[in-house]
């Protein structure tokens, strides 16, 4: 019989993946108005004048709309911030964060 020992497995292989990236995403609703939408999205998502209002407006008609893209604490602390903006004034403005595919 042999005693030969099987060698410990030495072959490594990389498992680093990359964090997941988190979208923040615009909810329509029939009340906000515009111009405060874009308000919001100019400050906290620093977008232009333009880039705010196609995005507002694509929210308006298709119910909502991919603002942005982020690691997790970053898209959580800007929805959180954004939807309090709107709060603040009394309006029903929701932002909401979820995992990219
Ligand atoms: N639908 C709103 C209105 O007609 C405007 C609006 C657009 C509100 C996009 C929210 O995510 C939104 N006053």
């Amino acid at each position: 019989m042999s005693d030969v020992l099987t060698p410990p497995r030495t072959k490594t292989t990389a498992k680093t993946e990359r964090p997941r990236l988190h979208k923040v995403i615009l909810l329509n609703d029939g009340y906000t108005p515009r111009d405060f939408v874009v308000m919001v999205l100019k400050a906290v998502f620093r977008m232009s004048v333009e880039q705010a209002n196609r995005v507002m407006m694509t929210a308006h008609r298709r119910g909502a709309c991919v603002v942005a893209v982020y690691t997790k604490d970053i898209a959580e602390s800007k929805a959180k911030e954004a939807t309090e903006l709107g709060r603040k004034k009394g309006y029903p403005l929701i932002f909401t964060s979820e995992p990219e595919e």
